[in-house]
């Protein structure tokens, strides 16, 4: 039988403006490469630049909403140009009157460069999306059903607090079957990195849009 499911005619936006995070758990980890590399693939074949994509994890699916919010912090505070960022321009502001410079490192002060910010090489803009990777998979126990419950609120929470789009990369799996067809490691399946991919490149260029007060379509 035919199924009406799924994402409907591919549309293309270019991606090679954007900054995407990526952040994945390493529980299941034949499942969880699979969706990475999928992912990846799409984002750089929409013209993400492989310089502005970073990817970090963590051991489980239940640590994703706090890294994905400390991910997007980080990169604001790359944005800012400052180590410390935002919290260096609070102290900045409270101290108005201060002759002090605490917006400036230390080498800074003292006419040296700063320390190159961590990115590669790539843009220090603030992430356009951050797409969280995890693959839940049911036990025995009720365990699968709380984290599976406090991630994906976890997930929307960051979207919504941050405003910064968060593709919800979280399998949850009734078996190790289901996840090796969403990776697309069976015959017949669908690798779900590759929609993930296009999710995060669509919601980046459709947020700056936004941002600049144009409706991308
Ligand atoms: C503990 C656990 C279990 C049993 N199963 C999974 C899983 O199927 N997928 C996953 O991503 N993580 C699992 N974890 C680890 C938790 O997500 C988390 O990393 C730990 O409870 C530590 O907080």
């Amino acid at each position: 039988m035919s199924t009406v499911k799924g994402l409907g005619e591919a549309k293309s936006y270019d991606g090679s403006p954007l900054r995407i995070g990526i952040i994945h758990a390493r529980w299941n980890t034949k499942i969880i490469s699979s969706l990475l590399d999928a992912t990846l693939s799409t984002l750089k074949s929409s013209g993400v630049k492989p310089e502005n994509i970073v990817v970090q994890s963590v051991p489980g699916s239940y640590e994703l909403p706090l890294a994905a919010q400390r991910m997007f912090a980080a990169s604001q505070h790359q944005s800012s140009g400052l180590p410390g960022g935002g919290l260096v321009s609070a102290a900045t502001d409270l101290l108005g009157g201060s002759t002090t410079d605490l917006t400036k490192t230390p080498e800074a002060q003292q006419g040296q460069k700063p320390a190159e910010v961590e990115g590669g090489g790539g843009s220090t803009e603030p992430f356009d999306a951050i797409i969280a990777i995890g693959a839940l998979i049911k036990g025995g126990t009720m365990h699968f059903e709380y984290i599976s419950d406090a991630v994906s609120h976890g997930l929307m929470k960051v979207q919504m607090e941050t405003g910064c789009p968060v593709v919800f990369g979280l399998l949850t799996l009734l078996t190790e079957e289901q996840g090796l067809e969403r990776a697309g490691l069976k015959e017949g399946g669908h690798n779900h990195g590759e929609d993930w991919g296009a999710a995060a490149v669509e919601l980046g260029v459709k947020r700056r849009g936004w941002g600049e007060g144009r409706f991308v379509e």
